[in-house]
């Protein structure tokens, strides 16, 4: 993992647009700290998802009662598939996740709770291809579970070979319920990725200390400011870390010369509307079942289906 990271580094800082693929941003501090995030009152999405799904949730028991497997993409702290899984009554549930160390507790919680399911842990990078576990049952019905909005991660060619992707390995028959965030006020958008504790502040910051702790960076994290913006043509919220002056960041026997006001482009999360949500489903090749949301509108629950 750390050679892929030290190459995606030097790439990224290299370019005219110093850029880095968010996934980076989950090491288990900072996969903490995201949890940490879901709390704080600006970040509406985790909250709203949250009540959307208990709606969603019988309801896909009604809809789908054959599904017999759950594969859930980038699953966290896996507090979502405990719901799903009390919900519906799949007897396999394969969770993915890029940190190793939190998705070994958060399998192990997955499966004291729920002493019937096979819990089929992935440590792996969902963004690139991966192999299901053999053990999978065949020919039963698979739910892919992609929650928290982070297709809104991908570029949007990215998201349309990952839903591609993940019809492949799914299969036949199969279904996948997808969140993504909707487009809203500015400010509101804006606040959700600058929260006033900091702690959004802190986990894009986490990314200079990780590059320092596995790199052996030299980054000053004084010397580098958290900022959010809407990027209104593009409909994503970017995040950034701006240089505060002018300096050279050394990594390795590479230098990175940082002017003041240069930024790294640490993560996109776009924003959807419903009709745009759905064009891209299709060009993935997936239909559009069902669409849940909130009173505001403020987020949305999909279900797709192959
Ligand atoms: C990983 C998609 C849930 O884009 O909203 C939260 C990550 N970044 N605050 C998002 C994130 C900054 C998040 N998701």
């Amino acid at each position: 993992m750390t050679s892929a990271f030290l190459k995606e580094v030097q790439e990224g800082l290299s370019r005219p647009q110093k850029a880095l693929n968010p996934k980076w941003l989950y090491d288990h501090r900072g996969s903490e700290l995201f949890e940490d995030i879901t709390e704080v009152d600006e970040y509406y999405p985790t909250r709203t998802e949250a009540r959307i799904f208990e709606d969603v949730f019988p309801e896909l028991k009604a809809r789908r009662p054959d599904i017999a497997a759950i594969v859930e993409y980038g699953s966290g702290s896996s507090k979502k598939t405990d719901k799903l899984l009390e919900a519906v009554s799949a007897t396999q549930c394969v969770p993915i996740d890029i940190s190793e160390e939190f998705l070994r507790d958060a399998a192990n919680t997955l499966a004291e709770r729920h002493p019937h399911v096979e819990i089929l842990p992935v440590a792996g990078d969902f963004t690139q291809p991966l192999v299901l576990p053999s053990r999978l049952a065949q020919g039963h019905q698979r739910l892919g579970f992609f929650p928290g909005s982070t297709i809104g991660n991908f570029e949007p060619d990215g998201a349309v070979s990952f839903l591609s992707s993940a019809q492949q390995s799914l299969g036949e028959g199969s279904a996948f319920l997808v969140s993504a965030d909707l487009i809203k006020d500015e400010a509101i958008l804006e606040a959700a990725y600058d929260d006033a504790s900091g702690v959004t502040a802190a986990f894009n910051l986490n990314l200079l200390e990780r590059m320092n702790r596995e790199l052996g960076a030299n980054f000053d994290l004084s010397a580098f400011t958290h900022r959010s913006h809407w990027n209104e043509t593009a409909r994503r919220v970017e995040m950034h870390l701006v240089s505060l002056r002018d300096q050279t960041v050394t990594i390795g026997t590479d230098d990175y010369p940082f002017a003041e006001g240069e930024y790294i482009h640490t993560e996109s999360s776009y924003k959807f509307d419903v009709d745009r949500f759905e064009t891209l489903a299709r060009k993935s090749g997936w239909a559009l079942d069902k669409f849940w949301t909130d009173k505001d509108d403020y987020f949305g629950v999909f279900l797709l289906t192959a």
